[in-house]
């Protein structure tokens, strides 16, 4: 489907040919730019941003870069290409042609699913609202924006599926949408982990290491989809998500870049001396990001997700490329629980651990950011190593929740479990510390002193390109 530019609103799905739907979608438009004003990035609306905007869902045709002031970035609806003949990939429905619309058993679970995924992508934008302040660059700032503009677009996304296939009820949830806010006493968001506010720098890096990858693992089991609008939206997301991870990962590896150059230099490892961040304060942070993270995968055994998987609405990480029925009436699959004696593995039916599924798969991909920092650090010469707390520690979801479990995977006791935590977890000192380094920069070329430069600018632009212009 072509892409239609000159439209109120960008699409790739036809907008002009649907009167109904062009009417909801630019009856929410003035909402969505309201919800933006008041909650979204503040103080850069005059700002010039060297920001990428798609315009095609084609190879090179969704990364057009130009200068673009945040509020009249052109957010737009855009699916990935069809495929045709495409089928229903596991569950019940297994090869039957894929739904193009939602069947009616499944309508309520199909919108939970979606209302969840857009929740938390207007939640994001809210949470990193104040950033923009205490930027470490120019380079910096410009990738923030980048990652809310789009996140943004992401809430476009779900609302487009949500006025195009849901009638009434859905449009009711794309108000819905804008009225839930990130740390709302009264409205909160749906899922917890979007609740907490992204005060500091080190913290937006680690949510877009580990909370966006929840979105890119959420996304990639939503993109298997029987349900070919939904498969098709979340596949073209998934491009846009790989920057937000990127972002991410080099931020945090820059950080430990500057500190394992601070700890040689000053022949220390505390480096609050020094204006940096130690590896231990580091580790602390990890901790805290991947336990939040973790939960986001729901229980360990869930019949809403072995409901999904049957019905067809949601699949398991890269479904397609699995070799088995796809139906997992059968199978079992290795689940850790809490027993008498500790932690220990059961076996129990697959489809009833679907979420755990996608969790080890996640935790796998999380793995590989450490070792590129851990690549980091060996390359300098420091023994110290950073690590992923045991997938039981912190947890506020599941069989572990609450539970006083060490971020090596012992039980202990709750008083051991408290009296330890400000060693495993940043302590309101610790943060108070991270916040005194966030004090905004903003000259093309320059850096803070917590984090080192970049390899290499966005879109072969230099480092010191003026990638905002205020
Ligand atoms: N917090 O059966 P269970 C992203 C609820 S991030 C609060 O174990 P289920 C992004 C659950 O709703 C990706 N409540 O879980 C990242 C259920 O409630 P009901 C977002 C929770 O349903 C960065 C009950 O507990 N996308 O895109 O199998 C920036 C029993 O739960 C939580 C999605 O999440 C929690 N952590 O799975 C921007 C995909 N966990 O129904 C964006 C869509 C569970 O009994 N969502 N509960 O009232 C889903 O697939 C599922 O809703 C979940 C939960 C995986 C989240
Ligand atoms: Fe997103
Ligand atoms: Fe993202």
């Amino acid at each position: 489907m072509e892409v239609t530019y000159s439209d109120r609103i960008p699409n790739n799905v036809g907008l002009h040919d649907n009167r109904r739907l062009q009417r909801a979608l630019e009856a929410w438009q003035p909402r969505y730019l309201d919800w933006w004003h008041e909650m979204g990035p503040e103080s850069f609306d005059a700002a010039h941003v060297y920001l990428r905007t798609a315009t095609d869902v084609g190879r090179g045709g969704w990364a057009n870069f130009g200068w673009v002031r945040l509020p009249e970035y052109r957010w737009g609806i855009f699916l990935a290409d069809p495929e045709p003949d495409r089928r229903v990939g596991f569950g019940e429905h297994r090869d039957d042609p894929a739904w193009q619309e939602v069947p009616g058993e499944y309508r309520n679970q199909l919108r939970r699913l979606i209302v969840v995924q857009g929740d938390t992508e207007p939640a994001s934008v809210e949470q990193q609202r104040r950033l923009g302040q205490t930027c470490p660059s120019l380079y910096d700032l410009r990738n923030l924006f980048q990652v809310n503009v789009e996140e943004g677009r992401h809430l476009w996304a779900m609302v487009y599926l949500l006025d195009a296939h849901f009638g009434r009820d859905g449009r009711e949830e794309a108000e819905a949408l804008l009225e839930r806010h990130a740390g709302d006493a009264d409205r909160p968001r749906i899922l917890a982990a979007f609740n907490e506010p992204t005060t500091d720098w080190l913290s937006f890096f680690m949510f877009t290491h580990f909370t966006d990858r929840d979105g890119r693992f959420q996304l990639e089991a939503l993109s298997e989809s029987g349900f070919d609008p939904l498969a098709r939206t979340c596949q073209f997301m998934l491009r846009e998500e790989a920057h937000h991870m990127f972002v991410g990962t080099t931020g945090v590896g820059r950080v430990v870049q500057r500190s394992c150059e601070l700890m040689r230099q000053a022949d220390t490892d505390d480096l609050r001396q020094q204006g940096g961040v130690s590896l231990q304060l580091l580790q602390k942070y990890i901790n805290f990001h991947f336990s939040v993270s973790i939960d986001l995968f729901g229980g360990e055994t869930s019949s809403n997700a072995a409901s999904y998987f049957s019905s067809g609405l949601k699949g398991r990480f890269h479904e397609r490329q699995r070799v088995d029925d796809h139906r997992l009436l059968e199978a079992t699959y290795p689940v850790t629980e809490l027993g008498a004696d500790g932690l220990r593995q059961v076996e129990v039916p697959a489809l009833t651990a679907i979420n755990e599924g996608l969790r080890d798969d996640y935790i796998a991909n999380c793995q590989k950011g450490l070792d590129r920092w851990n690549a980091i650090i060996a390359e300098q010469g420091i023994a110290t190593r950073l690590t992923l707390p045991h997938r039981a520690f912190h947890r506020s979801i599941g069989i572990f929740a609450g539970q006083p479990i060490t971020p090596d995977g012992r039980v202990v006791s709750p008083e051991a479990w408290a009296a330890a935590r400000d060693g495993w977890l940043p302590s309101d000192a610790d943060r108070a510390y991270v916040h005194s380094l966030m004090q905004p920069v903003l000259e093309p070329g320059r850096i803070a002193g917590w984090i080192a430069p970049p390899a290499a600018g966005i879109d072969d632009r230099p480092v010191d390109f003026e990638y905002v212009r205020l």
